[in-house]
């Protein structure tokens, strides 16, 4: 059974023409796209995709440093699509967790420099899709 998740490509993999790298890795691993656009993050849509983390520490950079520059977001549809990028993502700590192999595992350094989003639950998939892909 297919089902869809939310990626992003964040400011940093963006700035660093990663774009290209996060696709070919979705592609490879059997998913396909849903829907893909290049976008600014306005700060509601920043705060509401977050909104998990509204009382954490690094709430505050985290909307500063995912409204510095477009992301892409892409819906992602496969078997298994939830949990299939996670597993190409790697761990949120993308040197103590994510392992080489992975996107940032093999591209970022910095928990807060991570690269790409992906949901992490079905509950989080449909909120989020409905966030940046409302008419999907
Ligand atoms: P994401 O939501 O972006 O896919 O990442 P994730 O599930 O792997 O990690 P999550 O716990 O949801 O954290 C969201 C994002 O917040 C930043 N973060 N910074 N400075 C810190 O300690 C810290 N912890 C998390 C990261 O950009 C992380 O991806
Ligand atoms: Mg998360």
């Amino acid at each position: 059974m297919s089902e869809r998740t939310l990626v992003l490509v964040k400011p940093d993999g963006v700035k660093r023409g990663l774009v290209g790298e996060v696709i070919a890795r979705i592609e490879r691993k059997g998913l396909t796209l849903a829907a893909l656009e290049l976008r600014n993050v306005p700060r509601p849509v920043a705060e509401e995709h977050y909104a998990e983390h509204k009382d954490k520490p690094f709430f505050g950079e985290l909307l500063e440093f995912i409204t510095s520059g477009p992301v892409v977001a892409i819906a992602v549809e496969g078997p298994r699509a939830i949990a299939a990028f996670r597993q190409l993502a790697g761990g949120t700590d993308p040197v103590a967790k994510a392992t080489p192999g992975t996107l940032r595992g093999d591209f970022a350094l910095e928990t807060q420099y991570n690269l790409v989003h992906g949901s992490d639950s079905p509950e989080s998939a449909e909120r989020e899709l409905k966030l940046w892909f409302p008419d999907l």
